[in-house]
């Protein structure tokens, strides 16, 4: 399935491929600034699978409550929620059409209240999903938007007339056509869309865009919320004269996209009228940013944000030029380790890393990057757990992944829920395509639906998910992954997670000690030091399911083990499958 369209996109979500030597050692972290926000690991909730109050099929608020004092015992600090506003969910929430209002399937305005109120009085923290640069076709601005080319609202959105002809192409993640302009007969135009048709995104030009959503924000802020995560952020301000695009791709896709003439100007606004007002995190989706530019904006000279996540690691691995394909070879880890080190040295001065295997868009953590067969799935599972928990960035933990919980790897077309999915899978069908090979690479790691079936709670009907139909299907492993059985046993994976989290959070050197790589070109080991006043700690992982010899150079006979997800773990220069071991060496 190669067309130019993939290769640009895949281009651009990968465009932190910058290839540039990367420093091994990262120097000077110890002045880097303290923040709660470093401290913390943050634990990702999807509302519409974590919990089900009211047998409706579909995670709510009141659910989230019920399982607080599970999320408590976790020893995370702070929940992202993705959205939770009105929304007819043509992209789970991705389409709001009311940002003052909270969706009806999820719950009431109460209910938030009490939620809110709840992650505080645990002592937790929450960020909200802030999804402006587009909304929902069904709010009111588009509505009045449509009607006229003299209504109010009418440059709220990127508008093209349709005797200027057609504008230049732009590519849509989730059009059919994947065409970004849709044509609207009503006032004989054309609308800008980036992702779905029911997503037209706002015009930022426009200085009233920016106030009604400030005001929006401090609505939320007012409330107590304690931060955002700003989703594809980067590609808010746009060329509104839209160029055409080189009819040969060179690699110039962000500059059509992400990283308009004015993101930094908007995003310096925001930050002066709103974020600095408030004691609160802020972090980017940081699609199209590369290790280059990051530091635009989360340099907090610069008065921006405070963190961004990249997407270069989430798509190493995959076949060039083909949509969320894994290599079937699997991933190299020599290439791996670049990456993550890369995006270590860049935030050794200034500005601050994020670090994360999963999310509500990829698929699940232990099958992308571990090993989800019986044998190793734990022990794969909790190396991955110790990579997140020892780098020198914050951890965004995706739910589920602290049970170990794979992909489900659907062979129907008619299980899936996601727009991404049924989309593309309409557009081959349409060109004649192959869709039986799409279906393949879906299942095999590229569909989002893998990572968003239910929160596998006990081994009870629906894994104790919900009391009714679930709106997609549970997992069919949720009869031995479940929180219930895993609480019970010491060994688990969740209750690994849980005591990576506190190792973690009481050593200040795996927050804040500087990372130093070492060994590598092995192709098997992962292994690091981290390093603060002195104290010295040794990370060593082994991501492959055969033994492998570590080669630090250091003398493992002092060590002393701070964790290790084998049974008695000890100091060893040759580790076991997917065996992770943690030493103090000083
Ligand atoms: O994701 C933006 C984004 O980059 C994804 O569309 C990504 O390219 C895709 O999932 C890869 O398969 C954000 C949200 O996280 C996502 O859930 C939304 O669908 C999207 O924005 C639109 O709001």
């Amino acid at each position: 399935m190669k067309s130019f369209f993939l290769t640009v996109l895949t281009a651009f979500l990968l465009s932190g491929v910058t290839i540039r030597s990367f420093g091994q050692q990262s120097p000077g972290s110890e002045g880097t600034e303290k923040k709660w926000w470093k401290e913390s690991v943050v634990y990702q909730i999807y509302p519409r699978s974590f919990k089900d109050s009211d047998g409706d099929g579909i995670g709510d608020l009141k659910g989230i409550v019920q399982k607080l004092d599970y999320v408590k015992s976790l020893g995370i600090d702070v929940i992202w929620l993705n959205p939770i506003y009105a929304s007819p969910n043509a992209d789970n929430g991705y389409d709001i059409s009311d940002y003052q209002a909270i969706m009806k399937e999820f719950g009431t305005m109460a209910d938030f209240d009490l939620l809110l109120a709840e992650i505080h009085k645990r002592g937790l923290k929450v960020i909200m999903d802030l999804v402006v640069n587009h909304c929902s076709d069904e709010h009111i601005w588009f509505q009045e938007s449509r009607k006229s080319r003299t209504n109010p609202y009418r440059d709220y959105f990127h508008w093209w007339n349709a005797e200027r002809g057609k504008p230049a192409a732009r590519y849509s993640f989730f059009d059919v056509n994947n065409d970004a302009w849709k044509y609207d007969s009503l006032t004989n135009a054309y609308y800008l869309h980036y992702f779905g048709d029911k997503q037209p995104d706002l015009n930022w030009e426009n200085p009233q865009v920016r106030q009604e959503i400030f005001k929006m924000m401090r609505f939320w802020l007012d409330k107590g919320i304690d931060g955002f995560r700003m989703d594809v952020i980067t590609i808010i301000s746009k060329d509104t004269s839209f160029p055409a695009m080189p009819a040969v791709y060179q690699g110039q896709w962000d500059k059509f996209y992400a990283n308009g003439p004015h993101v930094h100007d908007y995003l310096k606004e925001m930050n002066r009228e709103v974020l600095s007002k408030y004691n609160i995190m802020s972090v980017a989706e940081g699609m199209g940013v590369s290790t280059q530019d990051v530091l635009n904006f989360v340099d907090a000279d610069r008065k921006e944000l405070n963190m961004a996540y990249h997407f270069e690691g989430m798509g190493y691995g995959y076949l060039p030029n083909e949509w969320k394909t894994p290599d079937p070879k699997g991933y190299d880890l020599v290439g791996f380790k670049k990456i993550y080190s890369r995006w270590d040295s860049v935030f050794a001065e200034k500005g601050w890393g994020t670090i994360y295997l999963g999310n509500h868009d990829q698929p699940r953590m232990v099958t992308r990057w571990g090993n989800d067969s019986p044998a190793y799935r734990e022990y794969s599972s909790k190396m991955l757990t110790t990579f997140l928990m020892t780098m020198r960035a914050t951890p965004y933990y995706y739910f589920g992944d602290e049970l170990g919980m794979t992909n489900i790897k659907f062979n129907k077309i008619q299980d899936y829920r996601d727009i991404e999915t049924l989309n593309m899978y309409q557009k081959i069908k349409n060109e004649g395509g192959d869709t039986l090979a799409f279906i393949q690479n879906q299942k095999n790691g590229g569909a989002r639906d893998n990572g968003r079936t239910p929160m596998q709670w006990a081994n009870q009907p629906q894994a104790g998910f919900t009391s009714g139909t679930p709106w997609i299907k549970v997992n069919p492993n949720f009869v031995t992954i479940n929180v219930e059985s895993e609480d019970r046993d010491p060994g688990s994976v969740l209750n690994y997670f849980r005591r990576m989290v506190k190792l973690r959070k009481t050593k200040p050197v795996l927050i804040y000690g500087k990372y130093t790589l070492l060994d590598p070109d092995n192709p098997s080991i992962y292994s690091y030091v981290r390093e603060l006043n002195g104290k010295k700690i040794l990370v060593l992982l082994n991501f492959k399911s055969q033994d492998a010899r570590v080669n630090t150079g250091f003398d493992l006979s002092k060590a002393k083990v701070l964790i290790g997800n084998y049974k008695n773990p000890a100091p060893s220069q040759l580790l076991r499958p997917y065996e992770a071991l943690v030493l103090e060496i000083n």
